[in-house]
């Protein structure tokens, strides 16, 4: 008899790694997956965050998932969440397309033990264990403000070209720019913010938002585009209508898109960060999450890699966020510098 049981034994051994092939699910389990969900295809600054996260995780043993719906809307997230969801990845990293809408799907994520993670634009802090942050939000409004200021001399009509209407980090940008304005009401007393624009991080809908300002405000000096996506597409029609010395574009973008029109002078400066770095940074928040050394708390503190030690600070939505640094200024004596680096 015990000869029996320890041949059956025996058997369930060497045949347990077998079954388990064919069970499905155990080659899925075996290395860590960790995913990051980013606004909507077609925008380089997005593959740049993307190939930062992948660089992050991958340097770290793990497996990374990127994603992006064709349209920058929450219901699109919403269903990538879903998926996964089912494929039980350890952590989602989000840009979020929507500050609320994301939440009952989040929840459901973090209920099934999923660590999510907001980067670049936030979703609200029940959502979310941290926010990466690429800059901090305060100095990002008032020094677009500034610009616009400067290059337009100090009087003149100025515009904002946004992204989307629900896009949580331009809004939050949008909020302080009005604040700069109306904190300095005397020195801007001349400056006239006359609409803002939404082209939704979209080419065509950013050009014919563009297109709809000039035509709109015929005495258009400055537009401040706070995306990357808007600040591309103004530069190209003021470049193509010939509209250059006249009216002016300046905001967040990025050197590689924007060098032409630094160099003939539609875009006099603009600013950024590095968006491979938001990437990597968020890579290394999401595995300190999942390996418990963040909890998402104020003061909690994690090592980033080649980015070094970074901490969990509060932020002023009421949750936590990390901080990337400040962003940089591009001009004409720094943009060939730039150009090929993002
Ligand atoms: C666009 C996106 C992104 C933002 C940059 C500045 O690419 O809206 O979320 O951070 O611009």
């Amino acid at each position: 008899m015990k000869k029996t049981l320890f041949v059956l034994l025996v058997i369930l051994i060497v045949l347990a790694p077998i079954s388990t092939l064919f069970a499905g699910g155990s080659k899925e389990s075996s290395v860590e997956r960790h995913a990051f969900i980013f606004k909507n295809t077609g925008n380089p600054y997005g593959d740049k965050q993307m190939q930062g996260f992948t660089e992050g995780i991958e340097e770290q043993g793990f497996e990374a998932i990127t994603r992006a719906p064709d349209q920058p809307t929450a219901e699109a997230q919403i269903q990538i969440i879903e998926q996964l969801i089912t494929q039980k990845v350890a952590s989602i990293s989000i840009t979020g397309n929507d500050f609320d809408a994301l939440e009952p799907v989040l929840n459901k994520a973090m209920e099934a033990g999923v660590k999510v993670l907001s980067a670049d634009s936030a979703v609200n802090p029940a959502s979310r264990l941290t926010h990466i942050n690429q800059a901090d939000p305060e100095l990002i409004g008032r020094t677009l403000i500034q610009a616009a200021y400067d290059i337009a001399g100090g009087n003149g009509d100025i515009a904002i070209l946004s992204a989307t209407s629900q896009a949580s980090n331009q809004n939050l940008w949008i909020e302080w720019m009005k604040k700069e304005l109306a904190e300095n009401a005397g020195k801007y007393a001349n400056l006239k913010l006359v609409r803002t624009a939404y082209g939704d991080d979209l080419r065509d809908k950013s050009v014919s938002e563009m297109e709809a300002l000039l035509q709109s405000f015929p005495n258009l000096k400055v537009v401040i585009a706070p995306t990357t996506v808007g600040i591309a597409a103004a530069g190209r029609v003021i470049t193509d209508r010939g509209l250059i010395g006249k009216v002016f574009v300046t905001g967040l973008g990025l050197p590689s898109e924007m060098a032409e029109y630094i160099v003939n002078k539609s875009c006099p400066y603009m600013f950024l960060w590095n968006p491979i770095d938001v990437g990597y940074l968020t890579a290394f928040a999401a595995t300190a999450a999942t390996k418990g050394s963040i909890t998402g708390k104020a003061g909690d503190k994690f090592s980033a890699g080649r980015l070094g030690n970074f901490e969990v600070i509060k932020s002023e939505d009421g949750g936590t966020q990390v901080m990337l640094g400040a962003p940089f200024k591009f001009e004409p004596s720094n943009i060939a510098e730039w150009k090929t680096v993002y």
